[in-house]
């Protein structure tokens, strides 16, 4: 399937899954998910859960829960972000960011209910198919404080960042819930060989996709970023060896592999 087909039943889902809630939630707190969920970004993170099914010949049916829960945390975390208390970003995917239509206090209530519905999405997977347990509590895992918030807290907290330790938050605050998104699936396949390929790659992925971000924003140009710690040609470099292991860990799978190989590709080289 091509990835817009995915990007497609990814939108539909949510959709359907968030009008759901329309009656029960209060208007604005529905409004205010609504509009963080809704046009999405490019919605990478479930689109890697279907291709990593596809690969592992685990049916997308099975792992639509997984897929959707990523992306709720995903937009929880960008409204959070985006808070003043945070990054303190005015703009999110070309329009007024959660807090700036809705107000502070309704974008952080906003972002906790999408985590919240993440974890019903879960836990109603779980309940329907006990298989799926242990891909559940990884996803929950690189969510936390050994995660994607524990990132996040090691970038408030030093004031100091070396190579290995802006890495380090790379892999946390932005590789965590990436690598979850292709982890919690490729469990599922029992098939060591092609799991062990997707640690490798799913790593190289997560980092890689956080350096480019980087260089996307350069007039930002973060302090605490792999790009203003490394510099821009360290982390050129370092964008081509992790795309050239990507290629190298998943070439032996041939064509079965082609689909998630030419979608990192296409967000190593990504302009936007
Ligand atoms: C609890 C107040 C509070 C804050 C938590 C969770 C958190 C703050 C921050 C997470 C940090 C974060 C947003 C990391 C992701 C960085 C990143 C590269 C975002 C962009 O992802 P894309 O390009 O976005 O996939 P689209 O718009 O395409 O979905």
């Amino acid at each position: 399937m091509t990835t817009e087909i995915f990007i497609r039943n990814i939108d539909n889902r949510l959709r359907d899954l968030l009008r759901k809630k329309q009656s029960v939630y209060p208007e604005k707190l529905y409004n205010a998910c609504k509009y963080a969920l809704f046009p999405g970004g490019k919605r990478v993170r479930p689109c890697l859960s279907y291709m990593t099914a596809d690969f592992v010949n685990v049916s997308i049916k099975k792992i639509v829960p997984l897929a959707l829960s990523v992306e709720l945390i995903h937009n929880y975390s960008l409204i959070h972000d985006d808070l003043p208390c945070m990054d303190d970003d005015d703009y999110r995917r070309g329009k007024p960011s959660c807090h700036v239509a809705f107000g502070e206090a309704m974008a952080v209530l906003a972002g906790d209910c999408l985590l919240n519905l993440a974890y019903e999405t879960l836990f109603s997977a779980v309940a329907d198919d006990n298989d799926l347990v242990d891909s559940a509590f990884l996803i929950a895992e690189s969510a936390g404080g050994n995660g994607m918030i524990g990132g996040q807290a090691m970038e408030l907290c030093a004031d100091h960042f070396d190579e290995d330790s802006v890495t380090e938050l790379c892999r946390k605050k932005t590789g965590a819930i990436l690598t979850s998104s292709i982890m919690s699936v490729a469990l599922l396949s029992g098939d060591k060989r092609k799991i062990d390929a997707l640690s490798t790659f799913s790593g190289c992925l997560g980092l890689c996709f956080q350096i480019v971000d980087d260089l996307l924003d350069e007039q930002k140009c973060e302090e605490k970023s792999y790009l203003s710690v490394v510099g821009k040609e360290k982390a050129i470099n370092m964008i081509d060896r992790l795309t050239a292991l990507m290629e190298k860990t998943l070439s032996p799978f041939g064509e079965e592999a082609e689909e998630l190989l030419s979608f990192a590709r296409s967000l190593s080289f990504r302009k936007s």
